[in-house]
């Protein structure tokens, strides 16, 4: 039986929400480093985004779409729920956070630092970005009162934000902005003790 294949550039948030996927579900995978638009990601993402995945004679891009297929091609605990209502919440959850948290935090703020021009981040364009997620901190700590976003067990919608958290948390306004909070704070430091994040950690920056 052929191994799938994650591929994409291992710091990549939607790359590590797919890893997460598998090792939730205790999947056996490859990474297979590839920047965005490079050849091999191209022939898969119509537009070069990464993750994509190869297993045997499948081929699938975007984060979504590729957890789906593992969660459902594999046995384990169940990332989407089978309750309708249940599954219908963590889709709506990681439309809300793909749509609105991952471009004002990740996109705006954590690449403002990350592409920062001659190594210096520009101060206006991380204030910028910085009112806009304090405006999103308050929405995530109602929306992680119970410990998790969805019901009471850990499922795709926290696969997919818990990566962006721990970017948030990796820059100054950031990381104070998320220990100003209480279900916030707690649920990240819950969900940074699973294994599965852990074992995706994405490589020190240069
Ligand atoms: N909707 C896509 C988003 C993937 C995405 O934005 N990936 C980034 C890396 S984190 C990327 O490939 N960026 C290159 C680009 O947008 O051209 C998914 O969920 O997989």
């Amino acid at each position: 039986m052929s191994t799938l294949e994650i591929i994409g550039t291992p710091q990549s948030n939607y790359v590590r929400v797919v890893r997460m996927a598998c090792e939730e579900k205790s999947v056996p995978y490859t990474l297979v480093p590839e920047a965005p638009h490079s050849a091999v990601v191209n022939a898969i993402h119509p537009f070069g985004k990464v993750p994509v995945m190869r297993d045997g004679d499948v081929t699938l891009c975007e984060s979504k779409a590729i957890s789906t297929y593992i969660d459902r091609t594999n046995p384990g605990p169940k990332l989407i729920p089978d309750d309708p209502r249940l599954a219908a919440e963590v889709e709506k959850w990681i439309s809300i956070v793909n749509t609105s948290i991952d471009p004002v935090m990740i996109r705006e703020y954590v690449l403002a630092y990350i592409f920062a021009k001659d190594g210096k981040p520009d101060p206006a364009r991380i204030s910028g970005a910085v009112e806009k997620v304090k405006q999103q901190i308050p929405i995530l700590e109602a929306a992680v009162a119970n410990g998790y976003l969805v019901g009471a067990s850990f499922t795709l919608a926290d696969i997919n934000l818990m990566p962006i958290l721990f970017y948030l948390g990796r820059f100054p306004e950031g990381a104070a902005l998320l220990e100003s909070t209480t279900n916030l704070k707690a649920y990240v430091e819950r969900h940074a003790a699973r294994e599965s994040f852990k074992k995706t950690a994405p490589p020190p920056r240069q």
